[in-house]
């Protein structure tokens, strides 16, 4: 008896261990809206009025760049239906020499949006323990899912740019959906809550007229020589901490 009950303690001990692998690196406490922000590239919304610039300043990738090749900011809030984002994005030159949304997403200009809804941390590459959304300059939406297949989700994440010269303004709105998500099957995005912890990170893939992105600069410092490990382990993502 005793060496069932040890079992089944075991057992619950490690699914528990890898269930939360992550230590938490940057925890960000982000307010509810007062009022849901219209999703139209206008940061001219109450809630955004309210809310504090993040930056978005760690190169990831690729050598060394001026602030008129990039720079990146970001707002953020939550309701009880989505995440919404407000990145203010200085990009010298906007380039999207692939016009299939499914062919080398990652080497044109896009935002890139880190979710893991239950804060898990761990390995996400080709399954929806989180998601890894590249959100193009024509507003597709693109990651991999299982079996290394690339999906559009653009029924995850509503977006629109608004570019005035060199600034481009990108009003997002995310929902969340869990590491039950099967592709092809109806799946319904998870209703958010005071005190819910979710992963997130948030990057920028910059290209200005080269075959393959010239730099990749992300919300959260990461350490290591390689700092692309987004889009494969949860773990480097922050924390956010939904508040009233
Ligand atoms: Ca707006
Ligand atoms: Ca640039
Ligand atoms: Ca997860
Ligand atoms: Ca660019």
């Amino acid at each position: 008896m005793k060496k069932i009950f040890f079992s089944i303690f075991l057992v619950a001990s490690l699914i528990s261990c890898q269930k939360k692998t992550k230590e938490t690196k940057q925890l960000i406490t982000v307010k509810k809206a007062v009022e849901t922000p219209i999703v139209d590239g206008e940061g001219t919304d109450k809630c955004w009025m309210q809310t504090n610039w993040l930056p978005l300043d760690q190169r990831w990738i690729g050598p060394p760049y001026s602030d008129d090749d990039f720079s990146g900011k970001y707002k953020i809030t939550w309701d009880d239906e989505a995440l919404y984002l407000l990145v203010q994005i200085h990009d010298d030159v906007l380039f999207d020499q692939y016009k299939d949304p499914k062919k080398l997403w990652w080497d044109d200009d896009c935002v890139e949006v880190f979710v893991d809804e239950n804060n898990s941390g761990g390995e996400h590459q080709y399954n929806h323990n989180a998601f890894a959304y590249h959100v193009a300059l024509d507003g597709n939406v693109m990651d991999i899912g299982p079996g290394e297949i690339p999906h559009l989700y653009n029924e995850h994440l509503v977006s629109k740019r608004i570019t005035n010269g060199k600034i481009s303004t990108w009003e997002l709105k995310v929902y969340l959906y869990d590491n039950t998500y099967v592709d092809g099957e109806e799946n319904s995005p998870v209703t958010l809550h005071k005190d819910k912890e979710v992963g997130f990170a948030l990057a920028y893939c910059d290209n200005d007229h080269s075959k393959e992105r010239e730099n990749f600069i992300g919300s959260i410092y990461v350490e290591g020589e390689d700092k692309n490990q987004g889009w494969i382990n949860a773990d480097i993502f922050g924390t956010l901490l939904l508040k009233e």
